[in-house]
């Protein structure tokens, strides 16, 4: 934990929220599947001397003096970055995966040009062409979803009809609330026959992938991956692009991130990410990436042997999507208020055809990145799975839910979060 020592004597008031943070972390579980825990040497970087500094444009090719160690920086992190994804290039500028996103966009097409991406109310993103986005004033989505719910398959047959009818020139894969593994090869299959970019946005799974716990879609031959840095992958909060092999795509991304759209890059940032990518080359990752997804089977067994509905029927990544309305009653609201008194942090969710709304609806997102960082295997997986399914079921009964947030308590004491992982 940091002792904010320069903070807590200048500025009481942000002190006292970034201790407040410092409690709400060690002392309660999060499992909202975007988050994680990163290394102390991931926020020594991020809050460096990096920060102070000007860096426009690329490594050698920058618009300001005084670029040795951020040269350094900047280079180490697009070497690691390309081997961690085994790729030809890497952009490590972008802030966010928004950002990332835009800019891919921007890069690969023109006003007015389509693109087919999964349905936000299937568990694509918001940025893969929701309506409440600027992007859809620009650019025209198209979309796909899955053919059933209750396996989570998506419609490859319709996706195929949509994308001759629609002649997309990016096929976009990728989700923030999606449980299964897609078919690459179908992806790929079809952004071939209508001559479109095969692009995966990889924010969830790119510790996954990079973990060798799943497969990586550029194996299948996708085109671009974007991601962020700060999901299952354990860096800073950050973008990321990443190019298989065709330098004419990597340039565009590169000139669309600086000057297309952004200006000095956040080297402090950078840093952090060149530090958390060299975490994730090391042959401990791989056993972090493969718990996450055996920790998420444990929480599956638990729901369903509790009757709980989950969404594609379960899990084959980190996370998971349960219809807790439809299956004991209470909202995605209330569950997320009382788990939170209960000390576990998830979020509600839409789940797939809602007929609730967004801000009050039937289902809730978790998952498990943050506990397996925290060391927790199976066993005490499924404990937290019952936990939460206590909760729910006991919503009414303040001693039952007192004992259960003692409960998490303790497990939080057994387990704390590392400083390190090397
Ligand atoms: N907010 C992220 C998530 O929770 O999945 C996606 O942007």
């Amino acid at each position: 934990m940091n002792d904010y020592e320069h903070i807590k004597k200048q500025d009481p008031e942000i002190f006292a929220s970034l201790e407040g943070e410092e409690h709400r972390e060690a002392e309660g579980l999060e499992l909202i599947p975007s988050e994680n825990y990163v290394s102390m040497a991931v926020r020594e970087a991020n809050g460096s001397c990096l920060t102070n500094k000007y860096s426009e444009g690329y490594p050698g090719k920058r618009y300001y003096g005084g670029q040795t160690y951020t040269d350094m920086v900047e280079t180490l992190a697009i070497e690691r970055a390309k081997k961690l994804f085994n790729c030809g290039y890497a952009n490590v500028q972008t802030l966010g995966g928004a950002n990332a996103n835009i800019a891919m966009y921007f890069a690969l097409l023109q006003p007015g040009d389509t693109v087919l991406g999964m349905d936000l109310s299937h568990g694509g993103h918001l940025t893969h062409g929701h309506p409440v986005t600027y992007l859809t004033k620009i650019f025209n989505f198209v979309r796909y979803k899955m053919k059933d719910p209750n396996t989570g398959e998506i419609d490859y047959d319709e996706m195929l009809r949509v994308a001759k009818e629609s002649k997309p020139k990016i096929v976009l894969a990728g989700f923030s609330a999606y449980p299964r593994e897609l078919n690459y090869a179908k992806f790929v299959e079809i952004a071939r026959e209508v001559g479109a970019y095969a692009v995966m946005d990889i924010a969830h799974i790119a510790g996954l992938i990079a973990g060798k716990a799943v497969k990586s879609p550029f194996d299948f031959g996708f085109d671009v991956m974007t991601s962020t840095t700060h999901k299952t992958l354990r860096g800073p909060r950050g973008g990321l692009i990443l190019t298989r092999d065709n330098e004419e795509i990597a340039k565009k991304i590169d000139k669309m991130v600086f000057p297309g759209l952004q200006g000095g890059p956040h080297m402090n940032n950078i840093a952090a990410k060149a530090v958390a990518f060299d975490e994730a080359l090391q042959p401990a990752f791989q056993t972090y990436a493969v718990q996450i997804l055996k920790n998420a089977k444990a929480m599956e067994k638990i729901f369903l042997d509790n009757g709980v509905r989950l969404l594609t029927s379960g899990t084959s990544n980190h996370l998971l999507l349960a219809d807790v309305f439809g299956s004991l009653g209470i909202t995605g609201q209330e569950a997320e208020t009382l788990l939170d008194q209960a000390g576990i942090t998830l979020n509600k969710n839409s789940i797939a055809d809602d007929t609730r709304k967004p801000m009050d609806p039937s289902g809730i997102r978790f998952g498990t990145p943050a506990i397996t960082t925290r060391k927790f295997t199976e066993k005490e997986s499924a404990q937290v799975a019952q936990l939460m399914v206590d909760v729910m079921k006991n919503k009414s009964d303040e001693k039952k839910l007192a004992a259960i947030r003692e409960e998490i308590r303790t497990l939080c004491k057994k387990f704390p979060i590392p400083e390190s992982f090397v």
